[in-house]
């Protein structure tokens, strides 16, 4: 598959909202001219210890996120003998370049300036690092048998702190099946998430939901889903409910690159945009759907065209750089909230590890593949950044992951304490009240267990 993420200046800003026929429904950008990513500092800073604040002029990425985000691993040999796709970028390959305002290098690209405050920043660095170490000390648990199954989305922090953090309260989300991190930003109880981990009583989902398919209503966080694609029309349809009572906030709704095959996609994408509904896809394309990558997914060149069809803006970020993830995303979720209509937003990023915790990706993919990802780290990247920037030291780095580690271990102790939820309660919450029949299967069980020699 082509590279051209060098292949020249952005286009420039399209105006946001319904996009014009024959027009590009792509996001607003920076102004014509190359931004590189260039390894360097970028010149011409004016804060104390070098990144500049002002406003805004995020750039498209002409730093190693190719077309397929997969840079120099690209496996466009895995499409075998498929016929040239047709490329529909071709007419103007600049229009979904990534945007990218922290180069791979951790530094700001050209041009990008600073807008956020270092409060912002270590806000949206705990958010990636709680995931980080979350997800190596919950797999850990997986691996001893202490809860029955885990998603990582190592390699995904910044997709999902950066669109998390340009959420609001009154905001809700539906997440795909890759998105705990977004509820652990919103602060759900780190005891509520091993409890469902683990499958104990005390949680709302008593056991009888997969583990790693959290839903907290108080967060407004609907139930995580695993059947792929349903999600989409539910972020549409609960948009589309906001809209008519008139309410101001918005739908996060999440989907994988996988999604996108499904006719659900199509479905959501299609009303949210008749409608011009309050509400965000963010896609996270971590170029696999279990073992099947990207370019046997579609034979689009970038998931953010298909928002052509649908009437709606498409935008591509560079999905391992949490600063581009929360502008694009803070941005559509405005216009959204304020009558501007849908937006579909492609992520670019890298699942590192297995699709889940019963899954060997070494059965389909390189070492090498995993290791080019490794370099684009998202959480080294904004590491690197706020060191330099004089807002981290190792010192409060540590002492964060110390802290993290410390909160997971009292909430495992605790929940690891917890009664398994009673057996019988698997005949409530079906309906509100029990139904006869259900209270009649509810004795037999009672009954039987009763009359079993323990
Ligand atoms: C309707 C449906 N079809 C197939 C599956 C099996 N399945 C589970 S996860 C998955 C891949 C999802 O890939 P993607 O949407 O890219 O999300 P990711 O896992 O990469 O985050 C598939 C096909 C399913 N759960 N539901
Ligand atoms: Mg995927």
């Amino acid at each position: 598959m082509r590279d051209d993420s060098t292949a020249g200046p952005p286009r420039q800003a399209a105006s946001p909202g319904r996009p014009k026929k024959k027009e590009s429904g792509n996001s607003s950008r920076g102004r014509a001219g190359g931004s590189k990513s260039s390894g360097k500092k970028s010149s011409g800073r004016s804060s104390k210890n070098g990144a500049r604040r002002g406003a805004s002029a995020n750039r498209r990425s002409s730093g190693s996120v190719s077309k397929n985000g997969k840079g120099a691993t690209s496996r466009s040999k895995s499409a075998g003998a498929a016929a040239p796709k047709a490329k529909e970028a071709d007419a103007d390959p600049q229009r979904f370049r990534p945007v990218q305002v922290l180069g791979e290098d951790g530094h700001l690209v050209s041009d990008a300036t600073l807008e956020e405050t270092p409060a912002m920043l270590l806000d949206l660095y705990r958010g990636m690092v709680k995931i980080r170490v979350l997800d190596g000390r919950m797999l850990n648990l997986q691996r001893q048998g202490r809860i029955g199954f885990y998603g990582q989305s190592t390699g995904q922090e910044a997709a999902i702190v950066g669109s998390a953090a340009a959420a609001t309260k009154e905001d809700w989300i539906v997440p795909a099946l890759r998105e705990m991190g977004v509820a652990v930003y919103r602060g759900y109880p780190l005891n509520l998430l091993v409890t469902q981990l683990a499958g104990k009583a005390g949680e709302v989902s008593q056991g009888r939901q997969m583990p790693c398919h959290f839903s907290w209503r108080a967060g407004k966080f609907v139930s995580m889903s695993s059947v792929i694609g349903t999600q989409i029309p539910h972020a549409a349809g609960m948009a589309r409910g906001m809209q008519i009572r008139g309410e101001q906030s918005a739908v996060l709704g999440f989907l994988g690159d996988g999604a996108t095959s499904s006719s659900d996609f199509h479905c959501g994408l299609n009303f949210a945009g008749v409608w011009r509904s309050p509400v965000v896809f963010l896609c996270q394309n971590n170029q696999w759907a279990i073992s099947v990558p990207f370019d046997k997914q579609t034979a689009s060149d970038s998931i953010a065209v298909k928002a052509d069809a649908y009437g709606m803006p498409g935008v591509r970020v560079d999905g391992n750089d949490v600063l581009a993830v929360y502008r694009e995303t803070h941005k559509a979720l405005g216009r959204a909230r304020s009558g501007g209509g849908p937006t579909l937003i492609e992520a670019l990023t890298y699942r590192r590890t297995g699709h889940s915790s019963s899954d060997d990706p070494t059965r389909y993919r390189s070492d090498e593949e995993v290791a080019t990802w490794e370099k684009r780290d998202p959480v080294e990247r904004l590491r690197r950044f706020l060191e330099f920037e004089g807002v981290l030291t190792k010192g409060q780095h540590d002492e964060m992951e110390e802290e993290m580690h410390r909160e997971i271990s009292e909430a495992t102790q605790a929940v690891e304490k917890l009664e398994d939820p009673a057996a019988e309660s698997l005949f409530e919450d079906v309906f509100a009240d029990v139904t006869a029949q259900l209270e009649d299967q509810r004795s037999g069980y009672l009954h039987y267990r009763n009359s079993k020699p323990s």
